[in-house]
């Protein structure tokens, strides 16, 4: 029997090349191998305020990038986090196992929670962090536990995420444990699958902060719905390094990322790129990553138009139905273990 994949990725804003290098990109190669659930996590994104009407267009649209980006509705099961309410009811449960003081922890949260809620400033969940206000909102604290039913509902072996999402991963684990341990023998522990190279690509404008759907400077990320002229010019703009030597340097994050966004697109290993890029500056190599990356996106982009609403409806329908029939078991499970039923 082949072992099984979860991941997700949130409709909200545009996605970018990092979530595509560090998430899509594995799902697309893991998919032979494994079963493969790929959810368009839309509960996810209202634990920040969302236009509903942009919300709904961001779903199909999301699902629509991921088959561009090559998940094979033949080999994966792509479908949407809502159709299956198992989700929504096994976090419930979840919640109930997880405490206060492990996901006020969390990065993500104290992050989101401090940029969104500019205002007074207090102190907060015992921990050396200040935030903006006292009203930050629960599902922006619940979010890790939510994952966690994500992931477990599919008895999940593997999870491709970013570098950014491995903490929740982390107390997925814990609460599986802590429920295995509590109730019985009920979900598989996932491990994380973090690509060895993408799996935190950093911003074009600052290559201390990670390329993020929400930076306000638009010229930090390449979307993947970028026409070629602004891709051009992100990365003209981009910020390097002092030095003047193309390579995988520690101590020059920017030239690092480029090359790391070069690499993967190009398919050359690191040492190639390297010897590629030896003599050349800057203004030639950014002239050719640029070159890359369109040359990448022209076709991913035409992809897209490819799904009419009919087809995307019918393979979200099938996906969701497959879904549910594991999702209902394991929360079945769950239920009788814990007395609800
Ligand atoms: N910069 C990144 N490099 C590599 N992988 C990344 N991921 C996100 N940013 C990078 C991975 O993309 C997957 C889908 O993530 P998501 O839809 O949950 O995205 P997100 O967290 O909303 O995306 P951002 O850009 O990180 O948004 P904000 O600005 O809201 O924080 C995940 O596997 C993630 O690890």
């Amino acid at each position: 029997m082949k072992k099984r994949i979860f991941s997700g990725a949130q409709p909200t804003g545009e996605l970018h090349i990092g979530n595509y290098l560090g998430a899509l990109k594995n799902w697309v190669a893991l998919q032979d191998e494994y079963e493969s659930f790929y959810c368009i996590v839309n509960l996810h994104a209202i634990t920040l305020p969302q236009d509903p009407k942009i919300l709904r267009q961001k779903t199909l649209d999301l699902a629509r990038i991921y088959l561009a980006a090559g998940v094979d509705p033949e080999k994966a099961t792509i479908f949407i986090q809502s159709d299956v309410p198992e989700h929504a009811e096994l976090t419930w449960v979840l919640s109930c196992q997880s405490r206060m003081g492990e996901l006020e922890r969390m990065t993500q949260f104290k992050d989101k929670a401090k940029v969104k809620f500019k205002g007074e400033q207090l102190t907060f969940g015992g921990e050396d962090v200040t935030f903006g206000a006292p009203s930050v909102g629960f599902g922006l604290l619940a979010y890790p536990v939510l994952m966690a039913a994500d992931i477990l509902l599919y008895q999940t072996d593997l999870v491709p995420i970013g570098q950014d999402q491995k903490q929740h991963l982390e107390l997925t684990r814990d609460l599986a444990e802590r429920f295995n341990r509590d109730f019985g023998d009920t979900f598989k522990v996932p491990e994380p699958f973090i690509p060895p190279v993408g799996a935190k690509i950093m911003s074009l404008q600052d290559p201390a902060k990670k390329m993020s759907k929400s930076d306000e400077n638009l010229n930090g990320s390449i979307f993947l719905l970028d026409d070629a002229d602004t891709i051009t010019k992100k990365i003209k703009r981009a910020v390097t390094d002092s030095g003047t030597d193309i390579n995988f340097d520690e101590t020059r994050p920017a030239i690092k990322n480029l090359l790391t966004i070069y690499q993967l697109l190009s398919a050359k290993t690191a040492d190639e790129c390297v010897e590629h890029f030896a003599g050349s500056g800057y203004g030639d190599f950014k002239g050719q990553l640029a070159e890359t990356v369109v040359e990448f996106l022209r076709p991913f982009q035409e992809r897209i138009k490819e799904y009419d609403a009919p087809s995307l409806d019918a393979i979200l329908k099938k996906g969701a139905e497959k879904a549910r029939s594991i999702a209902s078991e394991t929360l079945q499970d769950v239920y009788e273990k814990t007395g609800i039923k």
